[in-house]
């Protein structure tokens, strides 16, 4: 039976065993001129997304998700924050199972690493978000927050860096699951409150603090997090001085 049957959520639900990505499907239903909003779920993508077009592997049982919302309520400037607000939404959704995880900015939700020695999962990626817009950079029309949490997946049909829940505390009730981040979501988000989303970021958040090397398409920058500002660029304390990073790829080094 579909994980979505039975869902109460203030989303419209539209679920399929199988979409290519569910983003794509959501911008389909956004160009369809669709008068809700509203969340597209999926038991499995043949062609899920991760950012820069990465591949992100979507085998049945995970948990693929797109939350089309038609009426951001912010600046297009302050839209990074719903990826902000996914990934504490997952946090949220995921600590009642009773496993730890947190966040490694911008958007990757990431088991604790508490015994690495004595569970090999530990400090993988559980979870990634994908904010995709439409307009131009002053012309919000829509905003579509993809998440992809790896539930009940065999953690061999991941890349090496990923873990599932499955593997770590077995299958998981997933429609539960499901209902929980969509409430965490739609509490965080409406009405939106920027500098309650950065807080609570900022403590489910294992980035701020350490030594991390940031990549992106134009430089590498190593230094210290010393803080995230809102709406989400992250401020590195580097030896040419600080930092203000608005997207990249985030690497926790060892110090
Ligand atoms: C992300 O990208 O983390 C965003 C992932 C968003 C996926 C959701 S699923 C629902 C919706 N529909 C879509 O088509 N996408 C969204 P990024 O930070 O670029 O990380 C991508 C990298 O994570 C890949 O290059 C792999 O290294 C790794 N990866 C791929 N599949 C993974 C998985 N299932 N779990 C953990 N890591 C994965």
């Amino acid at each position: 039976p579909a994980i979505t049957f039975g869902l109460e959520a203030s989303y419209r639900i539209e679920y399929a065993d199988q979409y290519e990505s569910t983003n794509d499907r959501a911008r389909e239903l956004a160009k369809m001129g669709t008068t809700d909003d509203v969340a597209v779920v999926a038991d499995a993508q043949t062609g899920g997304r991760g950012r820069l077009d990465r591949q992100w592997s979507s085998p049945s049982g995970g948990i693929w998700v797109s939350l089309l919302l038609l009426h951001p309520h912010c600046s297009p400037a302050e839209l990074p924050v719903y990826t902000f607000a996914a990934a504490v939404a997952v946090v949220r959704a995921v600590q009642q199972c009773g496993i730890d995880v947190n966040i490694k900015w911008p958007n990757d939700v990431l088991l604790s690493r508490d015994t690495p020695e004595i569970n090999p999962s530990d400090g993988r990626k559980i979870a990634g978000i994908l904010t995709e817009t439409a307009g131009e950079a002053d012309q919000v029309s829509w905003l579509i927050v993809g998440i992809g949490l790896n539930a009940n997946v065999d953690s061999t049909a991941l890349p090496p860096e990923a873990t599932s829940l499955q593997s770590v505390i077995g299958a998981v009730d997933r429609r539960a699951l499901l209902q929980r981040l969509l409430n965490s979501f739609a509490e965080l988000t409406n009405p939106i409150d920027l500098d309650n989303i950065i807080d609570a970021w900022r403590t489910h958040s294992t980035t701020l603090n350490q030594r991390v090397r940031i990549t992106t398409p134009r430089e590498t920058i190593e230094g210290v997090a010393v803080d995230i500002q809102t709406p989400g660029a992250l401020i590195v304390q580097t030896n040419n001085g600080i930092k203000t990073i608005h997207a990249g790829d985030c690497e926790h080094l060892r110090s």
